[in-house]
């Protein structure tokens, strides 16, 4: 009987821990095991190379010659260990960009490494760099343009037989890729084998991308793809690498744009509730460009800039594909090498203590019978978590951390097998005597990053104001951000009088105009000064003893625009925007047409000086973007020789500034820019205009 008893009771009691341990139900679209093996990726990037880097384009025309693809001294290990060593896990190279030009001997064209003279030919940079990122440790990637401006089919039946021959290459002979990269831009016109047309193709069907995606499934099942609208991960919708304040994991595939190409619309912050996990993947280069550009050496987004975007992409749930374009060496470039150690510096320096780590956690609600307790979301294991009852959507969770902390940072992450169920929270710390709000955000997913300001306090609690259903949080960490010496901002004023401005008054800031770093020896920066010929002004804090060296501020200008006189062939769009916006320092303000087609914009200098190159900075919103134009200058205003024929790629989704260099760097009082094509056919639109000497 006893016995008996036993048995009952221990089963009971059995039965309700198995009962009240369960874990609770997944809400919503879930990832696959593949999504959360890329959400453990967070942070990895881009290689941009090929035939673009030996032409100064972005996008080449599909008809340049192999023989220029010839890096002097290409080492994949460099690439891959630059990019191990700024903290990624992983890169993808630009196997074959739109040009067509392959890095790898394809079986299937011509147009490849096969007739380069890098390697006398037998040369193969997807294998180098797959072999090189195993020797580093980091995974391995492929981009395979769809659009190829090189083939002769491109745009029949045929190309696609191509296209897939060409992954299926990838895709067998080069190891394990954690991802497959689809681009979804297609501009029309190209090489085409010679025909030298323009080729349009409905995106949605010519690919027949279910059948495409089919063959890397098949072929490399834990892969994940890329393109605006999956697969797998979906595109954030700028390349500036910056997801939405609130970004969803989730996106609505019912709507009629979600396919590849299929626009930008909803991408940046996700749908909820969704019907798919679509999650978003922040590109964006660590130069203005997506390939090497001499002209871009300064322009080297800095430590400080690095981090910003990582706290706006991996902080708000996405992963960060941040692109090192190698440069004609085949080697990733100093100006890089340098921002991305300073870059790896500040996040080790911020994430290096956790503060939450072993400190006392209590929770309002904790789901019953163990498991789920309020401990597991500061035990630094992402693969447990806290949870409530089921009918618990609004818990809260308080840290202690036992005495007066510096706290300026917030890392929160959702247990993602069980879906994206947090839809706002609030984080408060203690001070004064009460909750005094720290920061709040709406999505959580992979990971969300609050960045606050420098605060001593006790204790920080989490408020989860709306849930789906019970919240299930992983990871609440805090950290604090050093004290840092921001780099002081550069500017020039229409007057071309260049000013710095730093965050502190505190200290001195230094500065050069040779392109030498500034030392506690440079100049001391005390009212703004002329620079008429332009140059690189380079400037740091630098605060005495203790104080510290702040991070360098880079600018490179072109000549002062502030004699110059300019004309234009066409009015104004709006008749209240004066051809000077063009030349008013301030990007921001656009000079638009009144109408589409050609036109030209003339700059009197007012002075003869030899021009190296021309500057066009095309309005944030791409529209009317001037993609194919020429410059033609003039001593007398009478006599005109054109010096330069340009096209520019890309500029609908990265619209940064673009170089024309000025053949033979002519003596010019005249200066003409001759607008040929603009984007979509749009009324042309500048936003800025700058020359430079050699
Ligand atoms: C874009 C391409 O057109 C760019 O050239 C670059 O490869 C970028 C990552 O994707 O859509």
């Amino acid at each position: 009987m006893l016995r008996f008893n036993s048995l009952v009771v221990y089963c009971l009691v059995a039965t309700a821990l198995a009962v009240a341990a369960q874990p609770p139900a997944p809400y919503g679209p879930l990832p696959s095991p593949r999504q959360l093996a890329w959400h453990e990726m967070e942070f990895y990037g881009f290689v941009h190379f090929t035939v673009n880097t030996f032409t100064d384009r972005e996008w080449g025309y599909g008809d340049e010659s192999p023989a220029i693809f010839n890096p002097t001294d290409f080492d994949a290990d460099q690439i891959a260990r630059t990019a191990r060593d700024a903290g990624m896990r992983g890169l993808i190279l630009t196997a074959k960009h739109h040009d067509g030009f392959c890095l790898w001997p394809s079986r299937y064209t011509e147009h490849s490494v096969k007739h380069a003279p890098w390697r006398g030919g037998r040369g193969d940079v997807v294998r180098e760099m797959a072999e090189a990122c195993r020797r580093a440790g980091i995974k391995f990637g492929v981009y395979l343009s769809p659009w190829d401006r090189n083939h002769p089919d491109y745009g029949r039946p045929a190309y696609l037989e191509y296209y897939r021959h060409q992954l299926r290459e990838l895709l067998t002979n080069y190891g394990p890729l954690f991802t497959v990269w689809f681009d979804g831009a297609n501009g029309g016109d190209g090489f085409y084998g010679g025909a030298n047309e323009r080729r349009n193709i409905d995106n949605r069907t010519y690919y027949d991308w279910p059948g495409t995606w089919a063959i890397v499934r098949e072929l490399q099942p834990m892969a994940s793809m890329f393109s605006d609208a999956g697969p797998d991960f979906r595109w954030v919708g700028n390349e500036q690498g910056i997801a939405g304040e609130t970004c969803w994991a989730t996106l609505d595939m019912t709507k009629p744009n979600r396919y590849p190409g299929g626009g930008s619309a909803g991408l940046n912050s996700g749908e909820r509730p969704g019907t798919q996990w679509l999650p978003a993947e922040c590109d964006v280069s660590i130069r203005p460009g997506w390939f090497y550009h001499a002209g871009e050496d300064e322009a080297v987004k800095s430590p400080a800039q690095l981090l910003d975007i990582y706290f706006k992409s991996v902080g708000r749930g996405a992963c960060l594909n941040l692109n090192l374009p190698p440069d004609r060496r085949g080697r990733i470039h100093e100006n890089d090498v340098r921002a991305l150690r300073g870059f790896r510096r500040l996040l080790d320096e911020t994430f290096a203590v956790n503060l939450a780590r072993g400190a006392r956690v209590t929770a309002s609600h904790e789901r019953p019978g163990g498991g789920f307790t309020a401990a597991r979301a500061v035990d630094g294991d992402r693969a447990s978590y806290w949870t409530t009852g089921d009918e618990v959507t609004t818990p809260e969770l308080v840290i202690d951390l036992g005495r007066e902390t510096v706290v300026s940072v917030i890392d929160l992450r959702e247990h993602l097998p069980l879906g994206q169920r947090v839809e706002a929270f609030t984080v408060e710390t203690w001070r004064g005597g009460g909750w005094v709000e720290f920061g709040s955000g709406t999505s959580i997913g992979n990971r969300r990053l609050l960045r606050g300001p420098r605060t001593l306090t006790t204790r920080v609690r989490l408020r989860i104001t709306r849930a789906a259903a019970a919240p299930a949080i992983a990871e609440f960490g805090l950290y604090a951000e050093p004290l840092r010496l921001d780099p002081p901002a550069i500017v020039r004023n229409r007057q071309g009088m260049v000013a710095l401005h730093a965050s502190t008054a505190a200290a001195d800031v230094r500065y050069t105009t040779d392109g030498s770093e500034p030392t506690a020896a440079a100049a001391v920066y005390a009212a703004p000064f002329p620079l008429p010929r332009g140059g690189v002004v380079k400037a740091r804090v630098i605060a005495g003893g203790e104080g510290g060296v702040g991070e360098v501020a880079v600018r490179r200008f072109g000549f002062t625009k502030g004699r110059w006189k300019i004309q234009t062939s066409v009015a104004d769009a709006s008749r209240k925007n004066p051809a000077r916006q063009m030349i008013d320092e301030a990007p921001a303000t656009v000079w638009r047409a009144a109408a589409p087609g050609p036109l030209e914009v003339t700059l009197d200098l007012g002075e003869a000086a030899s021009v190296g190159s021309l500057e066009y900075q095309p309005p944030a919103d791409g529209i009317g973007a001037v993609d194919r134009c020429e410059v033609r200058v003039s001593l007398d205003g009478r006599n005109w020789s054109t010096v330069a024929r340009g096209e520019f790629g890309n500029l609908q989704a990265n619209p940064v500034a673009q170089t024309l260099t000025l053949s033979g760097s002519p003596q010019a009082r005249f200066v003409r820019l001759v607008v040929l094509h603009t984007l979509a056919d749009a009324p042309a639109a500048i936003a800025e205009l700058g020359l430079a000497g050699r």
